[in-house]
């Protein structure tokens, strides 16, 4: 079986952990990246709409602040997907004629395969120089040819998957890749009604639930694993203290797990949960307190009519 040796490591972490985990960046096989367009098309999941409604209303106020000094400038963008929202801007920017370079830096080939050859043909013009790649180490190679002021595209909350304190030294690490006249433009789902948040990740199609068991799904196929999902339910919970939602997978009997590439089996109690993804929302002291910590300042906030979700610029401190 061809198996990525860091998959299995990661999984057989997390299972032996107490509570067990699975790690939510594992969700985006091609059959999670499907899932995950899906979710963003869910009337549930405000969170697509209110960046989509933030470029459309204030694209011109957004490329005035990205290409204050007139120079090219290079629009880095980590994770892009699809680059639906992305589009918004790439299609203003070209119109108006801005001298700027897209960089999507991905680590799915395919993803970024599809978004050239949808790019190219929509937006005649625009260049594009598609990374596959981790994000930091394309962006320290980029650095050694590639002296343009770069503005760095981080946006659809991603930042919120992080567990705990680690969006911190991410943030870090990013500062300490960037230099003085570089711009960080990263979304944040603010906080709100608990209700609207949990909904957003409890939709009435169940698709956020079957994004979810994707992952048992690949860790069977991946894995050589006999999970059987209809043995787990999916629980979405939204904490308006801590500002986390949080995604498990409840054993609904007392059962064992065997992954054939781990040799390893794995008990789980009736009830027993299993962690799968936190998606942190925020206040607006939050996200400065996360600037300050990291060496950014805030230079604007972006926000839709409902102040649903930010899209913040940030700067070096
Ligand atoms: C990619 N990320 C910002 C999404 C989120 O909202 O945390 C992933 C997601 N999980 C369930 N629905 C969407």
């Amino acid at each position: 079986m061809d198996f990525n040796a860091q998959f299995a490591k990661d999984v057989r972490e997390g299972l032996s952990s107490e509570p067990k985990y699975l790690l939510s960046k594992y969700f985006y096989d091609d059959v999670g990246d499907i899932l995950f367009q899906q979710i963003m098309t869910l009337e549930e999941y405000y969170l697509t709409d209110c960046e989509l409604e933030i470029f459309e209303n204030q694209k011109d106020k957004i490329l005035s602040c990205f290409s204050n000094d007139k120079g090219t400038f290079d629009l880095i963008e980590f994770g892009s997907g699809d680059g639906y929202k992305t589009k918004i801007l790439l299609e203003y920017f070209t119109i108006e004629k801005v001298k700027f370079n897209y960089i999507p830096i991905d680590i799915s080939s395919s993803v970024l395969e599809t978004l050239s050859e949808d790019l190219k043909e929509n937006i005649p013009g625009l260049n594009i120089l598609p990374i596959c790649d981790d994000y930091f180490h394309a962006l320290e190679e980029l650095n050694k040819v590639d002296f343009n002021k770069k503005v760095i595209l981080f946006l659809g909350s991603n930042i919120g998957n992080f567990k705990g304190d680690n969006a911190i030294p991410f943030l870090k690490h990013l500062h300490a890749d960037m230099n003085e006249n570089d711009q960080l433009f990263i979304g944040f789902d603010l906080k709100k009604d608990p209700q609207i948040i949990l909904n957003a990740y409890n939709d009435r199609e169940g698709i956020t639930r079957e994004f979810n068991y994707n992952l048992l799904d690949r860790i069977n196929r991946e894995l050589g694993g006999n999970f059987d999902r209809n043995s787990f339910s999916h629980y979405p919970t939204y904490n308006p203290v801590t500002g986390e939602a949080r995604s498990y997978l409840v054993s609904l009997k007392a059962q064992t797990v065997w992954i054939e590439v781990l040799s390893q089996s794995f008990s789980f109690e009736k009830w027993e949960p299993i962690f799968m993804e936190v998606s942190q929302k925020y206040s607006l002291q939050d996200i400065q307190h996360l600037a300050k910590h990291s060496g950014f300042k805030i230079d604007n906030n972006f926000f839709d009519s409902r102040n649903y979700f930010t899209d913040s610029l940030w700067v070096l401190k």
